[in-house]
């Protein structure tokens, strides 16, 4: 991104930030972030002779290929090679959890922007003029855009999955209403400012170094050591940091880092592959949208005491992380309420889109989504207002969730009334009503959206991290972990972390960069756990190193271990300070032959789960919140703006408050934008229309609520959170679902014949249809 980066290390005034840390630290990123010093992929000072690639992707999205013509783009000068499936010496498989995705297509492709070949140039500018010269024949097969299409012909991606408690069928009978309806919500485009890249390096002996914007740095090792066929050992991945990930880099940012390490495998020589952004909206998968059916049933107290779904997801044409995320839209089917009898369902459909992936929530938008609607259509044939519903459900202490998980230190109901007292919901949705009462043109509308998620990797097994902690001998610290820093400030918190243990100041600490040579066998940096997990082995490193040094102390000051500490860069005795200084301490250490390193591993205690029963305890705890949104609707011309977005959020003990703010209202105008604004668009032949950001619509700085208010809710906390402070990453996203159901509220007040719809994203364009409809 800037090649002519300042050659000069500048003195970053850290001191000023260690003082009080658990209050207001900034992320650390940010000083290097405002002055562009921070270095992503495409910064790498890259090698004398490195080639650059550009994928040649199919211009079909489903057939058989007939001819493909590489002569005139081989021909073209600075063109070194083209390579395709019968360049790969191992596996042409890159799928993680199914073995269905091909790295280059061989005789049929799948998807529009199915990867073909590579074309590797003297520069991006050759490769991509090449690209324009390969002729290709491809007859057309039948293309499936949609998840309803995919069903009707049994096209699926593996078997469906259901949940259920209670007895459904019989709890429907008992009910005093039924109501049953339809379901759409869109994908999402990631938009990470840093597109998809990689950049590889040979090096001694058939090794290969891989400099990736990935979230998954094991995935990417792995993966490429199954196409080249060679074992993990002979690649290294190395991560700075991300410009942006939100799930798009969990498993999707590994073809690029395989197709840069193939041609260097066969060249020997450096390539870099860097997409563009048009490549990368075309080849690359999105949030899945989802097309859902509901049957919910209360009693007259408005207790719902049935609810059944069967969510149809459009996977795309791989598996990808597919049935990951069709789980987690079970896990999250009834949001924060407590059901009794539930029956949900999800189909991974297949179609002809690029295979769809992780985006924040990772299903669990999707799902939570559907029983809003739900409750939203109860409530208005009922003729009672939704927030009723809600508030006659909320989750309870020891409620069981349909997967057997039972409910522990829940949060729902106090989130939920500490929003309506703080914020005067009374007074608000007064405000509401006279205002409409007063006026024609405008209406406002108001909605709850409490929000339930479940912290840990759905997938047991995965719930690991590890962290390797150096002193060195002059008493700074080196510390490298699974996490990967991708805007979330995870680097910043592990930084705390062991600030807070050694007591010593953040200036003294550096996080390495990610590296698959230093921390092995990684998660990825997902599932909003990648604080906890690494934070917790941080943790046990840096405190077994404690424990060692306090152990030199001892002998060196005579003095019982137990009456030592660490603080304030020095040894204190009974809180006292002595003369020994943390460095002096450090130097003693290593006279000694005491080591100072520690390699920490961190498994979630007490999670399980057992997918041939569906039952388990597979989250380590929930997060909790409520938000109350409320927007106004120009009735004239559709438009609208939202007033406030005023929330209460269960945030543990935040030991980052600045950052867990920032995560807040970045998930939730991102959560606004997947809901009313972000509408994702493939045309009958598969082929992505809203392929720019002049047809792809992303929340600006015009369209972010007037006010956003975060009140954190009074919390004991949750000790399987890094040091009380409850993972923050995902959850927020879901207080935007609110949006959704203020704006269709508004319409309702202007439209009494308004029917209605459950179809994301409520865009101006839909608003204005509702308002208009069948209106008297
Ligand atoms: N990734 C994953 C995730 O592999 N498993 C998960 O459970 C998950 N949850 C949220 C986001 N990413
Ligand atoms: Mo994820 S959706 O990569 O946490």
């Amino acid at each position: 991104m800037h090649n002519n980066k300042t050659n000069t290390v500048r003195n970053t005034k850290l001191d000023a930030v260690s003082k009080s840390l658990k209050q207001s630290i900034k992320n650390l990123d940010s000083y290097t972030h405002v002055r562009g010093e921070s270095l992503y992929v495409d910064d790498v000072n890259i090698r004398q002779g490195t080639f650059h690639a550009v994928v040649f992707d199919s211009p079909k999205a489903h057939g058989k290929i007939k001819h493909i013509d590489y002569s005139k783009a081989e021909a073209l000068e600075g063109v070194e090679r083209i390579f395709t499936y019968k360049d790969v010496p191992g596996e042409n498989e890159i799928g993680g959890i199914i073995a269905d995705e091909p790295l280059f297509a061989e005789d049929e492709v799948h998807f529009w922007g199915m990867p073909i070949a590579l074309i590797v140039a003297e520069s991006e500018f050759i490769a991509r003029k090449a690209r324009g010269l390969i002729e290709i024949g491809i007859e057309d097969l039948p293309v499936i855009t949609t998840a309803k299409e995919a069903k009707a012909k049994g096209s699926f991606i593996n078997a469906p999955r259901s949940f259920s408690l209670g007895d459904t069928e019989k709890a429907f009978a008992d009910c005093d209403y039924v109501f049953e309806g339809e379901t759409f919500s869109n994908g999402q485009e990631h938009l990470y400012i840093e597109a998809q890249g990689a950049y590889a390096e040979p090096m001694e002996n058939g090794n290969i170094k891989i400099t990736s914007s990935t979230q998954g740095p094991t995935a990417v090792q792995a993966t490429t050591a199954r196409v080249l066929g060679i074992a993990m050992h002979k690649i290294e991945v190395d991560v700075t940091r991300l410009g942006g990930g939100f799930g798009g880099k969990e498993d999707q940012a590994t073809p690029w880092a395989v197709m840069a390490a193939l041609a260097t495998y066969h060249l020997n020589q450096s390539v870099k592959l860097i997409l563009n952004r048009h490549d990368d909206l075309r080849m690359t998968g999105k949030r899945h949208p989802y097309e859902s059916t509901y049957k919910i049933g209360l009693s007259k107290d408005l207790k719902i005491l049935a609810y059944q779904t069967e969510f149809l997801q459009n996977s795309g044409a791989a598996a990808d992380l597919s049935p990951a995320i069709a789980e987690r839209t079970l896990f999250h089917a009834t949001n924060s309420y407590y059901v009794p009898n539930v029956t949900t369902k999800v189909l991974s459909c297949k179609t002809n889109l690029p295979p769809n992936t992780a985006f924040r929530g990772f299903g669990g938008p999707q799902g939570m989504f559907v029983i809003e609607s739900a409750i939203a259509k109860a409530a208005s044939e009922i003729g009672v207002s939704a927030r009723q519903i809600q508030e006659a459900n909320l989750l309870d202490e020891n409620d069981t969730f349909s997967y057997g998980q039972i409910a522990k230190k829940v949060e729902a109901k106090n989130t939920w009334h500490s929003a309506k007292n703080i914020f005067n919901s009374d007074a608000l949705e007064q405000e509401v009503a006279d205002f409409n009462k007063n006026n024609t043109a405008f209406k406002k509308g108001l909605s709850f959206m409490p929000i339930t998620f479940g912290i840990s990797f759905t997938n047991t097994p995965m719930n690991h991290a590890r962290a390797l902690v150096h002193i060195y001998l002059d008493g700074s610290v080196g510390i490298s972990t699974a996490a990967v820093e991708m805007g979330q400030g995870v680097n910043t918190k592990m930084m705390q972390i062991a600030a807070d243990v050694f007591s010593i100041p953040i200036d003294k600490i550096k996080i390495e960069t990610t590296n698959t040579t230093r921390v092995a066998n990684t998660s990825p940096s997902a599932a909003s756990s990648t604080a906890d997990l690494n934070g917790k082995a941080t943790l046990m490193a840096c405190n077994a190193l404690v424990e060692r040094l306090k152990l030199v102390a001892s002998e060196d000051l005579n003095v019982s271990e137990k009456d030592i500490t660490l603080k304030d860069e020095s040894v204190f005795i009974n809180d006292k300070p002595s003369e020994l200084s943390w460095t002096q301490l450090i130097s003693s250490a290593m006279l000694k032959r005491v080591a100072l390193t520690e390699n920490a591993h961190y498994a979630t205690p007490e999670i399980h789960f057992d997918k041939t029963k569906e039952k388990g305890h597979p989250f380590a705890y929930h997060v909790y919140g409520t938000a109350i949104t409320t927007v106004t609707v120009d009735c004239t011309r559709g438009t609208y703006e939202f007033d406030s977005v005023k929330i209460v959020h269960d945030y543990g003990k935040s030991m980052s408050k600045g950052i867990d703010l920032g995560q807040v209202e970045g998930a939730l105008i991102q959560g606004i934008g997947w809901m009313t604004l972000e509408e994702i668009a493939y045309n009958d032949d598969g082929r992505l229309l809203s392929n720019a950001l002049s047809t792809y619509k992303v929340p600006d700085i015009f369209s972010v609520p007037k006010r956003v208010e975060v009140i954190p809710v009074e919390t004991e906390g949750n000790d399987m959170a890094i040091l009380k402070s409850k993972a923050v990453g995902e959850p927020p996203l879901m207080y935007g679902i609110g949006a959704y159901f203020a704006l269709q509220n508004a319409i309702k007040t202007f439209n009494s014949n308004y029917d209605l719809e459950f179809h994301a994203p409520m865009t101006p364009e839909k608003v204005l249809m509702g308002l208009y409809e069948n209106k008297k």
